[in-house]
């Protein structure tokens, strides 16, 4: 919950929001690069929203949208920013989805210059680039602000809106599983249910369905599964032949971490994931408790949160490996616990 000092200014940012909305026609709706459930449900509720007022509204993304959000609604307003030559399409306001800095929109960026940039985002790191800001670290998902903007512009929430923000709120918080879920959260989400949003369904679609490839290519890394100081650090490895084999895409490697995370006794993890630039590894990170990650990957060239970091490093898997490993053998927490 913000304080109120925060309230204040998060109250101040909704109401210039709306306004810049109610103020104009012809919106330009901005998600990151490498899209997440998070700003494709928000973009899609929100486009659906300013159509509904009558406005002009497109979703913009430079990326594709991940496959397993193919059952949402409002899709026919979404296009992808290679489709589209800014020259085309001249709206008025872009509204940044979810992105920290502007950059993060990619290609996305070319249809916001010159416009009103409005900034509607829940990340702390967020730099308030807009003309109006609506930034709240305590949101657990931009869907949850995307609501508060729709519900103060007095639009109804109808079935199909209200499916989009519960699967910006569903997949932000890991299927309420994170430690972002509060009161509000839940609150909302029952809200959303009330409007006809079929959780049982949407979970089963975004959670439980994992493609041939996918599963192909899990069984193959897991069988590299390593354990290192007494099972406190736990690893697995993909190569770009394995890619190859299973025919999975780069989007399906994600939740892999997840499974050497969840040993028991496992205090850090480590996903070792060949490039497709040659000679570079993307190591992902993970700790429960003591290790902080984050310093442990900025130290070797990437950053993150204290429990979940990332680095991008020189070498091949094992050159990569040893690095990695040599490092963590040096930190004094492993006779701690
Ligand atoms: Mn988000």
């Amino acid at each position: 919950m913000a304080n109120k000092a925060e309230a204040v200014s998060l109250r101040k940012g909704l109401s210039e929001v709306v306004e810049v909305i109610l103020d104009h026609d012809s919106f330009v709706l901005l998600e990151h690069q490498k899209p997440d459930g998070d700003c494709v449900g928000s973009g899609l509720a929100l486009v659906q929203a300013l159509r509904s007022l009558g406005k002009q509204a497109l979703l913009v993304s430079d990326d594709p949208h991940p496959a397993v959000y193919d059952f949402l609604p409002g899709r026919r307003f979404h296009t992808r920013a290679g489709y589209l030559k800014p020259e085309d399409f001249h709206p008025q306001v872009a509204i940044f989805l979810d992105c920290t800095d502007p950059e993060r929109a990619g290609r996305g960026l070319e249809f916001a210059a010159g416009k009103v940039w409005v900034n509607i985002d829940h990340h702390v790191s967020n730099r308030s680039f807009g003309a109006v800001n609506l930034v709240d670290p305590t949101a657990a998902a931009t869907g949850e602000l995307v609501y508060d903007v729709i519900n103060e512009l007095g639009i109804p929430i109808d079935k199909d809106i209200a499916t989009c923000l519960y699967v910006a709120i569903l997949t932000d918080t890991g299927g309420f599983r994170y430690q972002n879920t509060t009161k509000e959260t839940h609150l909302l989400a029952a809200e959303l249910l009330e409007r006809g949003v079929n959780g049982s369904e949407i979970f089963d679609c975004v959670f439980e369905t994992r493609t041939v490839s996918s599963i192909m290519l899990l069984s193959k890394v897991l069988s590299t599964l390593k354990l290192y100081r007494g099972g406190k650090i736990a690893s697995v490895t993909l190569t770009q032949e394995m890619m190859r084999a299973s025919g999975a895409s780069s989007e399906e490697t994600e939740g892999i971490i997840g499974y050497p995370r969840s040993i028991a006794g496992v205090e850090v993890s480590l996903f070792f994931k060949e490039s497709d630039e040659p000679g570079k590894v993307h190591v992902s990170f993970r700790s429960r408790s003591l290790v902080d990650v984050a310093a442990v990957a900025q130290s070797l060239g990437g950053g993150g949160h204290p429990r979940a970091a990332g680095a991008l490093i020189d070498g091949t898997i094992e050159e990569v490996t040893e690095k990695v490993m040599s490092y963590l053998d040096k930190l004094d927490v492993w006779t701690d616990f």
